[in-house]
């Protein structure tokens, strides 16, 4: 079967993780991806968390699959005669440095543009244009910026961070529909442009409903926010809303059976209006139905906590996927909270392939989170990631260098770090 992004040639420059997250994106659609790293060092995270000594950490090789690994040094003049080659034959340039080091590599968009008049350059970068536009950002840094700490957590402890990588993975999300919407484009246009996504605007993007919180402030207090039930005064600005649910349908995170061992023995519950009354049954307190304190919505909303203690004295009798079952059975929206070892084990996950195992020459088997976006004509088929450098002359032939070219490259130190000559040599 072809692939939705078959035929289409990335000149990956990416590290770390939100460039990485796009380009993988793409390799799953069929992109062929070639990734450029520093000889004899590769991608930083190639060594970092390592868990089997000498092989690449799970930190890259489930951020670079499907990909090609050339190895260049893009300040060795010849170095940059091979980037400029690449740039020529791409369709697609994505990198994540700091700002300013690829212009400092000689590759600004004036020069890419010339080399390549039909290339995409797109780029992550912690800002967008303003005060902070020269910073390097990483993930926690997005999310304190882009609105997400500020808004998550609990009313009386300090911002947190979510484990959700929302300004990496989630701005290489946002990066990767950028390049397609160009690729598109360019198909009538004839013409590449720039695609610039930075991370705080990202994060933001995902925060879209705390501002919308924000601005309703203006016309009361958020009745919805359990704070609004407890009769403890809003301030200026969207406060962190603990396990509240984020929209109209109240919701908490209760406790389940084995609670009291168990890190992960709960449930998140909604109680939905239209299955109110299916609530009252199943918690075993039907009066609620017809008793004006409970049965409209409004008349809940002041009493939110005594109702979810009540629902939880009901799921602390079962367990968290026993309470699920029961549930579904009523319609009533629920999820149980599911451990890393839970979703790994999940049979339906490996079934979608949603989790998958790879295997790695150096490393063995590991898992991996595979594609999450499912496209009917274009299957993901996870390969594992390149060894550093794996596929240095097989490019390098393909862009019209002869063998012996490859070897003067590599001691040239264009491809291969410069051996230095001991003493005793
Ligand atoms: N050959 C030679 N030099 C290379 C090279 C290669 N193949 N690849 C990279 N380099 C050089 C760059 O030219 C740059 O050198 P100069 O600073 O001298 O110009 C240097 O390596 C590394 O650049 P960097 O500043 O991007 O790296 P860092 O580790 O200091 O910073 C990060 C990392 C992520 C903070 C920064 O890249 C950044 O802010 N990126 C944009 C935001 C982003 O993507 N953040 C997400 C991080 S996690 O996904």
């Amino acid at each position: 079967m072809s692939q939705a992004l078959k035929g289409v040639k990335i000149l990956d420059f990416t590290h770390v993780q939100s460039g990485p997250t796009c380009t993988q994106l793409l390799a799953w659609f069929g992109a062929d991806c070639i990734k450029v790293e520093r000889p004899g060092v590769g991608d930083i995270t190639r060594g970092q968390l390592v868990d089997v000594p000498g092989a690449d950490s799970l930190y890259f090789t489930m951020l670079n699959h499907n990909k090609r690994s050339i190895t260049i040094d893009s300040k060795n003049k010849k170095g940059l005669e091979i980037l400029e080659r690449l740039i020529k034959q791409c369709d697609v340039i994505v990198e994540n440095f700091a700002p300013g080091a690829m212009d400092r590599m000689g590759l600004t968009w004036e020069r890419i543009q010339e080399l390549n008049p039909r290339i995409i350059y797109a780029s992550v970068k912690g800002f967008g244009p303003g005060p902070y536009e020269e910073c390097k950002v990483y993930e926690n840094v997005a999310q304190c910026t882009g609105g997400a700490a500020s808004t998550t957590g609990f009313r009386d402890g300090v911002p947190l961070v979510t484990g959700a990588q929302i300004g990496d993975s989630g701005t290489g999300l946002h990066l990767a529909l950028g390049i397609t919407a160009a690729l598109y484009q360019r198909t009538m246009s004839g013409k590449g442009q720039r695609v610039t996504c930075a991370m705080q605007d990202g994060v933001l993007n995902l925060c879209r409903v705390k501002l919308r919180d924000q601005q309703r402030l203006a016309a009361g207090p958020l009745t919805e926010y359990s704070q609004f039930g407890e009769g403890i005064p809003f301030g200026e600005a969207t406060p962190r809303a603990a396990n509240d649910s984020g929209g109209g349908q109240p919701g908490d995170i209760l406790k389940c059976k084995g609670w009291e061992t168990d890190p992960n023995a709960y449930i998140y519950f909604i109680t939905q209006a239209p299955v109110w009354e299916k609530i009252c049954d199943v918690i075993g307190e039907p009066t609620w139905k017809t008793d004006p304190n409970y049965a409209t919505p409004k008349a809940r909303l002041p009493r939110l906590r005594g109702i979810f203690n009540r629902i939880e004295q009901w799921t602390m009798t079962k367990t968290k996927l026993e309470a699920m079952d029961i549930l579904n059975e009523f319609d009533i929206p629920c999820g149980p909270i599911l451990s890393m070892k839970e979703l790994a084990e999940d049979q339906s996950l490996r079934a979608t392939g949603t989790v998958v195992e790879v295997d790695h020459p150096k490393r063995g088997k590991y898992l991996t989170v595979g594609n999450p976006i499912k496209l009917s004509d274009s299957p993901a088929n996870v390969q594992r990631s390149p060894l550093l450098g794996e596929h240095t002359d097989e490019v390098l032939a393909s862009l019209g260098y002869s063998a012996d070219d490859i070897k003067a490259l590599a001691a040239a130190g264009a491809t291969a770090p410069v051996k230095k000559v001991t003493a005793a040599e």
